[in-house]
C-alpha cells in the first residue's frame, strides 16, 4: 500500500476532531490526497454501531459485547474505507483506532490487551498506524470541554476512576511504541496543539518523501 495511515487518539474531549480537521486542511493544502475516517463509524454499518455503543439507553451491555461491537465497527471500516484509500495512495487521518480500544475496553474495562490485540488482528487485518498523536490530557479538563459540547454519551457517564485508567493506558502505549506514538500536550492552547502535531507529522512525511514543503523541518532522530 503506498498510502500513509495517521490516526489520533486520547481521552475525552482532549481535541482530536478539531485537530484531525486542521491536520487535514493542512495536507490537503499541500497537495496530498486525505481520507478523513472516525471511530466508531466511518460508514453506514459502523455509524449503526456506533449509535447502539454511545447511547446511554444500553447501559446493560457487557464489556465483552462492547468489545465485539467496536472491532465489529473497525472491520468494516478498514475493508471499505481505510484500506481502499490507503491503497489509492492517499493519507488516512483517523479520530481514533485501535490503541482507543487496547485504552478503553483493555484497562478501563479490564479485558487486558492480550484478548484485544488478537481482535485487532482479525478486525483491522493486522493495519496499524504508521503515525499516531496522542493528545494528552488530564481527564477533568477533558470531560468539561466535552460537556459544553454536548450531552454525556454512555461511555462518558462511565466513573472518573474509569477514565483515569484510559488516560494512563495511552501513556502507556506510547511508553511502549516511542517511534510510532507522539505525545503532544492538550491543555496548550489550539494553536500550540495544532503547531505541536505539525511539528510531528511533517517531518514524518519528509522522512517518507511525501511532503515536498517542508518548512524547513527535519526527520526526527
Ligand atoms: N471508544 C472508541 C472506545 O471505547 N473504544 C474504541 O475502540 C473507540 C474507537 C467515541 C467514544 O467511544 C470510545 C471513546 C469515546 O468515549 P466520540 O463522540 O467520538 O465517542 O468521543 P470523542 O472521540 O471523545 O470525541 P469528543 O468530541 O468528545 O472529543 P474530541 O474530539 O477529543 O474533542 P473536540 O475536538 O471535539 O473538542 C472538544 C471541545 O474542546 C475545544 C473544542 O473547541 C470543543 O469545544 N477544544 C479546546 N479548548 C481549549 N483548548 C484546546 N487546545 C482545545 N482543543 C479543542
Amino acid at each position: 500500500m503506498s498510502g500513509l495511515f495517521i490516526s489520533l487518539e486520547g481521552v475525552e474531549g482532549c481535541g482530536k476532531s478539531t485537530q484531525a480537521e486542521l491536520l487535514a486542511q493542512w495536507l490537503e493544502e499541500r497537495g496530498h490526497a486525505v481520507e478523513r475516517a472516525r471511530e466508531p463509524g466511518g460508514t453506514p454499518v459502523g455509524e449503526a454501531i456506533r449509535n447502539i455503543l454511545l447511547d446511554p439507553e444500553n447501559s446493560a451491555m457487557v464489556p465483552r459485547a462492547e468489545l465485539l461491537l467496536y472491532e465489529a465497527a473497525r472491520a468494516q471500516h478498514v475493508a471499505e474505507r481505510i484500506r481502499p484509500a490507503l491503497e489509492r495512495g492517499a493519507i488516512v487521518v483517523c479520530d481514533r483506532f485501535t490503541d482507543s480500544t487496547t485504552a478503553y475496553q483493555g484497562a478501563g474495562r479490564g479485558l487486558g490487551r492480550e484478548v484485544i490485540e488478537e481482535l485487532h488482528a482479525v478486525a483491522a487485518e493486522g493495519l496499524k498506524p504508521d503515525l499516531t498523536v496522542l493528545i494528552d490530557l488530564p481527564v477533568a479538563e477533558g470531560l468539561a470541554r466535552a460537556a459544553r459540547v454536548k450531552a454525556r454519551d454512555r461511555i462518558e457517564h462511565e466513573a472518573a476512576a474509569f477514565h483515569e485508567r484510559v488516560r494512563q493506558a495511552f501513556l502507556e502505549g506510547a511508553a511502549r511504541e516511542p517511534a510510532r506514538v507522539k505525545i503532544v500536550d492538550g491543555f496548550a492552547p489550539l494553536e500550540q496543539v495544532r503547531d505541536a502535531i505539525r511539528a510531528q507529522v511533517g517531518p514524518f512525511l519528509a522522512s517518507r518523501e511525501l511532503l515536498s514543503n517542508t518548512d524547513g523541518m527535519t526527520p526526527p532522530a
